[in-house]
């Protein structure tokens, strides 16, 4: 069955403004939320990569993520470090991560390829072009389907010479990454073309191309809390097509969507 990735942004506008521990309480009893709602792997960040966002430094992001990682490990859930630094994988992974998302896919730090290979986790390996600053100017594509394959293709034999075993990589079309709008569509409507037999994650929530897709009259497609069905709509599809897994925010929805496929297909309810 698809799994629930929840989303876990340990970002200090995300929580409370008291300060560090504060945040990290907060982002850890949130984690424990995600899990009870239904997710299956916690994506804990420290960094946004949200359009236009900045960067963090090195350090500052490590600090963020590592005690949240800690707690929520050391409850025995399974976490995923969403990250493009070698140097935060490696201590996300020390700290009981198992499995390290990469939106840059190992093209963002040169030694992440090597690290992941060394640390034997999963890996995630999104397509992506840019830095959050400049990806939108990236959206530049003859025929997009064709282009994500051989750039993923191209980050799949980077992990795999490092030594990542190719059964560890999981795919991403890294939706709104370098695809602003038109570009994610024919990446959902052709999935077997790019995957390459991998493993896939789809992440779409809330993302700009769903409001522009439901846009209407007194629909804003600028008002991303309006996108919360459509999030749930592409994940009863990945349910569906056997995709891997989701990557969203509301895991109760997605939980939810995913039990009435698999009743739907069973004719039955279903046994989780
Ligand atoms: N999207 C964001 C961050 N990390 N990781 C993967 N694998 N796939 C995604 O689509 C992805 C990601 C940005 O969205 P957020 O602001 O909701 O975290």
């Amino acid at each position: 069955m698809t799994l629930v990735m929840g989303i876990l942004n340990v970002t200090p506008d995300s929580f409370s403004d008291g300060g560090r521990w504060a945040t990290a309480d907060a982002a850890i009893a949130q984690g424990m939320k995600l899990a009870r709602d239904g997710a299956d792997v916690i994506d804990v960040g420290g960094e946004s990569t949200r359009p236009g966002a900045a960067r963090v430094e090195p350090g500052e992001e490590v600090e963020r993520v590592l005690p949240v990682i800690e707690a929520l490990a050391g409850e025995g859930l399974t976490v995923s470090i969403d990250t493009m630094r070698a140097r935060t994988a490696r201590a996300a992974v020390d700290a009981g991560a198992r499995i390290v998302n990469d939106v840059s896919g190992g093209l963002a730090d040169p030694d992440m390829p090597r690290i992941v290979a060394e640390l034997e986790c999963e890996v995630i390996a999104m397509h992506w072009r840019a830095h959050s600053t400049e990806m939108d100017a990236t959206d530049q594509y003859q025929d997009v389907v064709a282009e994500v394959r051989d750039e993923l293709a191209a980050r799949v034999d980077a992990l795999a010479t490092a030594g990542v075993r190719p059964d560890r990589i999981v795919l991403d079309p890294g939706l709104g990454f370098a695809k602003v709008t038109d570009s994610n569509w024919p990446l959902l409507a052709r999935i077997d073309d790019w995957a390459q037999g991998h493993r896939v994650l789809i992440g779409a929530r809330r993302k700009r191309f769903l409001g522009a897709a439901i846009a209407r009259e007194g629909v804003d497609p600028a008002d991303a809390s309006a996108r919360e069905h459509a999030t749930t709509a592409i994940t009863t599809l990945c349910a569906e097509r056997g995709i891997w897994g989701v990557r969203v925010h509301d895991a109760r929805a997605a939980s939810d969507a995913l039990r009435i496929v698999s009743a739907w297909q069973n004719g039955a309810e279903p046994q989780r």
